[in-house]
């Protein structure tokens, strides 16, 4: 009983070890969904590369970015600080409410196509169509870095 078990097991790790290979060799869908911010982009139609670096001076660099409608941006985000960062893009009142669920659920896990966790060293990138006018924002919303003024503005003009 016990070695049927572990052989079960085995088998059903072997599996998902060769599942995992399969799905990161296999081209990442483009999400459909729309945002008041816009929507995934295909990286390759972008039309400009913003590279972003993040610090634990808990700053954005740029802190600013001035698009047109329609751009399709690739950002390259790296994390030069010890500490673990994120970008994430939205509006003004959506990265607030984030920020402060993140502080009362620190350990909650998010994902989406409009943000990228980078871990210290490392660089991860998001591709982001800007087809909605008006003035976004990007926040780092580990606890307590978007209140110290880890953030950004876009601002989109039509
Ligand atoms: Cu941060």
């Amino acid at each position: 009983m016990l070695a049927l078990a572990t052989l079960a097991m085995g088998a059903a790790d072997a599996w998902a070890h060769n599942e995992g290979r399969h799905a990161s060799s296999k081209k990442k869908e483009i999400s459909a969904e729309r945002h008041a911010w816009g929507r995934e982009g295909d990286p390759a139609k972008a039309s400009r590369t913003v590279l972003v670096d993040m610090a634990d001076t808990m700053r954005f660099t740029p802190s600013h970015l001035e698009l047109k409608r329609g751009d399709t941006v690739k950002f390259i985000v790296t994390n030069s600080g010890r500490t673990m960062h994120e970008m994430v893009i939205g509006t003004e009142a959506d990265l607030k409410r984030h920020a402060e669920l993140m502080k009362k659920f620190p350990n909650m896990e998010h994902d989406a196509p409009y943000m990228a966790h980078v871990s210290p060293g490392k660089k991860e990138t998001i591709t982001w169509t800007f087809d909605q006018p008006g003035t976004f924002m990007y926040g780092c919303l580990v606890p307590g870095h978007w209140e110290a003024g880890m953030k950004g503005t876009i601002v989109v003009a039509n």
